[in-house]
């Protein structure tokens, strides 16, 4: 893995989605994050190339952006605007995703309205830098073991080689940047992800 491609990031989301991403979440962050008209309309390149595939596509943090373009969705952490503010703004049809680290914190995003909880750091990362201590997949287990029907998605440091063990803890889905984003061939990254995603999908429709 080499370091992010931040220069075509529209080339690398192409690819993400030929190699069979089912979801892409927007998060426009650092210090050279584009702000204001810029944002708003790198956001609808993104949204159009999602919809070509089918793609839902969601934004993180930013609520009026959701609003304004019409998103599929916004994801919220725990510092965020309050979740359940987002879910009365947004309504019902719009994914909410939220960002938990305790089962105390996945009860309230539930009653908050979340399609999603958001697990992390599994493993170390260098991608966010306000990112909580590395949690492993205990946590994961222990929210899934209380609520075994919620979508659960890892995140942190996720490769298709280390995914399994994130799986195995309940979770239904895992999310990744650099393991895409920084891949010399993000097409064949996305597709080997997606491929672990299928395998472990498959086998819980049969273990259910
Ligand atoms: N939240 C917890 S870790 C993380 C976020 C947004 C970054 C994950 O990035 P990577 O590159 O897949 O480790
Ligand atoms: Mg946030």
């Amino acid at each position: 893995m080499g370091s992010i491609n931040a220069e075509k990031p529209l080339s690398v989301l192409e690819d993400a989605l030929k190699g069979g991403i089912t979801c892409f979440q927007l998060r426009e962050k650092g210090a050279r994050a584009l702000v204001g008209i810029e944002k708003k309309a790198f956001a609808e390149s993104c949204q159009r190339l999602c919809a070509q595939y089918g793609v839902p596509f969601i934004v993180n943090d930013d609520v009026d952006l959701v609003v304004e373009i019409d998103a599929d969705g916004v994801h919220v952490g725990q510092d965020d605007v309050e979740a359940r503010f987002v879910r009365k703004r947004i309504g019902s049809e719009k994914i909410l995703g939220i960002s938990v680290h305790t089962v105390d914190e996945a009860n309230q995003a539930i009653a908050d309205g979340a399609d999603y909880v958001g697990m992390g750091p599994v493993y170390p990362t260098i991608t966010k830098v306000d990112a909580k201590p590395v949690a492993g997949t205990a946590m994961i287990e222990e929210v899934a073991g209380v609520y075994p029907s919620l979508p659960i998605v890892g995140i942190g440091g996720i490769t298709a080689e280390n995914a399994e063990p994130v799986f195995r803890a309940g979770a239904s889905g895992i999310s990744v940047i650099s393991a895409i984003a920084s891949s010399a061939d993000p097409e064949m990254a996305a597709r080997r992800l997606a491929e672990v995603s299928l395998k472990w999908s498959w086998e819980r429709g049969v273990l259910r």
